[in-house]
């Protein structure tokens, strides 16, 4: 049998962890994987990639793409009786899920800056159609105003390095100085520690950095980065288990899954 993956972009550090985390985990159930991939999160993109699986005559799907209500009741059309299990959508949402909590993993970052004494702040978040990039700055603001701090500055990245270099490089130029810089995901963060160097601001002592996900490289970026961590290959195993659970009983009640985050103190905070 054959499960399928609908994923965001994996050229990106995460989801490509997750989709190796289930293919490993389904060759152990003797299942076979295949992807398709979404560039982007429209409806149309989404119907296609579903379609794109259903094609190929999966037996199940696990969608790593961002999903809106709108959506995933979309997708559990389209899919009619086959299986389908979600990995980035709102813990609240009805459907099978495996995530981890980004609201938690969020506060987690924020207190942890806090506890070293930060007040002044500056928030990087991800791109607000993703569902766990709303999550983490709903987190971040939360943990926040329980100490009553207003972040310095408001920035929205993509994910990308890229992005991270420049909304930080910005940041530098345009702001009094944070005292720390929380990212919503490692590689943001890394792009962040680029531009820090070339402003020869020095990492922790001047500026904090904090990103998420502890991705297997984030421990060999200079300085090693300290971040929140999710267990992808966990995830993988767990959103494998459960999509076969319900593959082979169809009609039983298999309850959604969310993991815990972890803090991975490193030398980027102090
Ligand atoms: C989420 C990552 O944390 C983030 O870095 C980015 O890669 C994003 O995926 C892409 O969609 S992890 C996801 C399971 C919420």
């Amino acid at each position: 049998s054959t499960i399928g993956l609908a994923t965001t972009d994996i050229s990106l550090h995460a989801p490509s962890q997750i989709a190796a985390s289930v293919k490993v985990h389904a060759e152990e159930l003797k299942y076979s994987v295949v992807i398709a991939m979404a560039k982007n999160q429209s409806l149309n993109i989404i119907d296609h990639v579903i379609n794109e699986l259903l094609e190929q005559r999966v037996d199940g799907i696990i969608v790593n793409i961002p999903s809106n209500s709108q959506q995933i009741i979309q997708i559990q059309h389209l899919c009619r009786n086959i299986p389908v299990l979600f990995m980035d959508v709102d813990p609240k949402e009805s459907c099978l899920s495996v995530m981890t909590d980004s609201r938690e993993g969020g506060q987690q970052g924020i207190t942890h800056l806090i506890e070293f004494g930060h007040t002044s702040i500056a928030l990087i978040t991800g791109p607000q159609s993703s569902v766990s990039a709303r999550l983490r700055f709903d987190g971040w603001i939360k943990a926040l105003q329980k100490h009553r701090i207003s972040p310095i500055s408001i920035q929205e990245g993509d994910w990308s390095s890229a992005s991270g270099y420049a909304l930080t490089k910005a940041l530098c130029y345009s702001h009094q100085h944070p005292t720390a810089i929380c990212f919503a995901n490692d590689q943001m963060a890394l792009g962040g520690l680029r531009a820090l160097h070339e402003l020869r601001i020095q990492i922790p002592e001047q500026i904090s950095v904090i990103g998420y996900d502890d991705t297997e490289d984030s421990a060999f970026f200079y300085p090693p980065l300290t971040t929140i961590a999710q267990d992808f290959k966990e995830l993988g195993k767990q959103a494998v288990e459960k999509l076969v659970h319900k593959m082979n009983a169809p009609e039983s009640n298999i309850s959604s899954l969310v993991l815990p985050t972890s803090l991975v103190k490193r030398e980027t905070s102090t």
